[in-house]
């Protein structure tokens, strides 16, 4: 469980009982579906959200994503505001409505179970990163999941090859259960030949940014990143930035990354895919680990940059004035 000053976050056990009352109350808003199981067998989850949830309806698909890195638990309690937000306020809210009346959304509130469940079982936090996945040939356990996608996988520098590293990209790309399950899912949106899922967040802690790709280059533009794609992810990022006061960067301004979520999502998918490091901004205010007293702010915080995303999904490039 969750130490003292932290029980308010949600085990995994807790966000699944919250996800299943949520489905239970609002059956034509919500449908659950269990994607595939973690390295230890945990259900990852994705739920979807939109009028008539059971239909597939030709509606721009938004993904959100939380909880890669074990220790980073305030995004799966932004995952679970979020359902709660289109949940309760569908009908009342006009912009929500109007979301969810035209667009299906997807979040997958966690996609890495097992570190997070093994990052609290002491009762003191592990401060664990990485799944749980044993390494063939060593004795480390654990790959980061946000090293491992199948885009550019360890070219560049910015992942390890060494089993005990932090950022340990794992023996081969989406070689971890978890990057697979998702990989799959995303793929499985593929309709008539056309990815369905347009946009996307992946929720990290912490920093207070919002990224875009590419992690795996300097360069802006190049090779599978037009001028257009650019300046449509840096204009968006920075409107979504102003919304919340996080500071809008291409990823690899922070630091290169190879094998990184969002670089596989456009660079393999097209999806327009962002990163958002959420609260505290250093250390000093918490770190990986704020009391739980912050969640309710820090996750409403995100809530006018999430409507910007899905209300701009249906064609991204209207953001720098090139509608298709
Ligand atoms: O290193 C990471 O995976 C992210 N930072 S964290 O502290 N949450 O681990 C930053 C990733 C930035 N790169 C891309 N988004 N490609
Ligand atoms: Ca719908
Ligand atoms: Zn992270």
């Amino acid at each position: 469980d969750f130490p003292a000053g932290y029980t308010k976050y949600h085990t995994y056990d807790e966000a699944t009982k919250e996800i299943d009352a949520l489905v239970a109350r609002y059956p034509a808003l919500v449908s659950k579906k269990v994607i595939g199981t973690s390295q230890e067998g945990r259900d990852i989850l994705a739920l979807k959200v939109s009028r008539n949830v059971t239909e597939d309806e030709a509606e721009p698909e938004v993904l959100f994503t939380a909880h890669q890195h074990a220790r980073e638990h305030l995004t799966v309690e932004m995952a679970l505001y979020l359902l709660g937000e289109f949940t309760s306020k569908y009908g009342s809210d006009p912009r929500i409505t109007k979301m969810l009346d035209s667009r299906e959304i997807w979040i997958i509130p966690d996609l890495n179970p097992d570190g997070g469940a093994y990052d609290i079982a002491a009762g003191s936090f592990r401060s664990w990163r990485k799944n749980r996945q044993p390494t063939p040939g060593s004795r480390s356990v654990g790959t980061d999941l946000n090293r491992n996608w199948d885009f550019k996988w360890g070219c560049c520098g910015g992942s390890s090859s060494s089993p005990s590293s932090e950022i340990y990209r794992g023996p081969s790309a989406a070689s971890a259960p978890e990057v697979q399950v998702v990989a799959n899912f995303v793929r499985s949106r593929i309709v008539g030949g056309t990815q369905q899922i347009k946009a996307a967040i992946d929720f990290h802690t912490y920093s207070e940014l919002v990224l875009w790709p590419f992690g795996f280059t300097d360069d802006d533009t190049g090779p599978g990143m037009t001028r257009d794609d650019h300046d449509a992810f840096a204009t968006i990022g920075k409107s979504m930035a102003a919304s919340n006061g996080y500071t809008p960067e291409q990823s690899s301004e922070l630091y290169i990354t190879d094998g990184a979520i969002d670089d596989w999502l456009w660079g393999d998918q097209k999806v327009f895919a962002y990163t958002f490091e959420m609260y505290p901004s250093s250390a000093g205010a918490g770190g990986f680990y704020p009391k739980d007293t912050v969640i309710p702010r820090e996750t409403t915080r995100n809530r006018e940059a999430v409507l910007r995303l899905l209300e701009v999904a249906d064609c991204p490039y209207r953001a720098i004035g090139k509608e298709a």
